[in-house]
């Protein structure tokens, strides 16, 4: 199970996007960026950038700001979206498009991998 701290925002969407495509499991914690609960201490922790979205994986404990590092994180725990190692991996990140493609373009999403 994986805690998703977010906010509807298109960053936060990121990461939203990214646990329904894989179907992950996950319970979503809310943070009203509009009234400044980033910067609660409880949050901080888990965020020290003071933003959204973040993650916890309850399974080993990894916990994860920035939604390019999420989406990458949750693209390897499943083995889908993304590929393990060699040109595929490098050219799907060298694009940035795993990141844009979860995130806004989801017509870009093709054959199982994004590109
Ligand atoms: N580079 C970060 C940007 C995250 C970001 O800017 N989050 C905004 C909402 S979209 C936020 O939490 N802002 C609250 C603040 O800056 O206090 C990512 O991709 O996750």
């Amino acid at each position: 199970m994986i805690d998703l701290y977010t906010w509807t925002t298109p960053n936060g969407r990121k990461a939203s996007i990214a646990l329904e495509e894989l179907g992950l499991p996950y319970t979503v914690h809310p943070i009203d960026i509009g009234k400044d609960e980033q910067f609660k201490p409880e949050f901080l922790n888990i965020s020290p950038n003071n933003r959204i979205p973040a993650i916890v994986d309850r399974e080993n404990g990894i916990n994860l700001m920035e939604s390019g590092a999420i989406l990458i994180y949750l693209a390897d725990k499943t083995g889908k979206l993304l590929p393990k190692s060699g040109d595929g991996r490098y050219r799907v990140l060298s694009r940035g498009s795993l990141m844009r493609s979860v995130g806004v373009s989801l017509n870009r999403v093709r054959v199982g991998y994004i590109v």
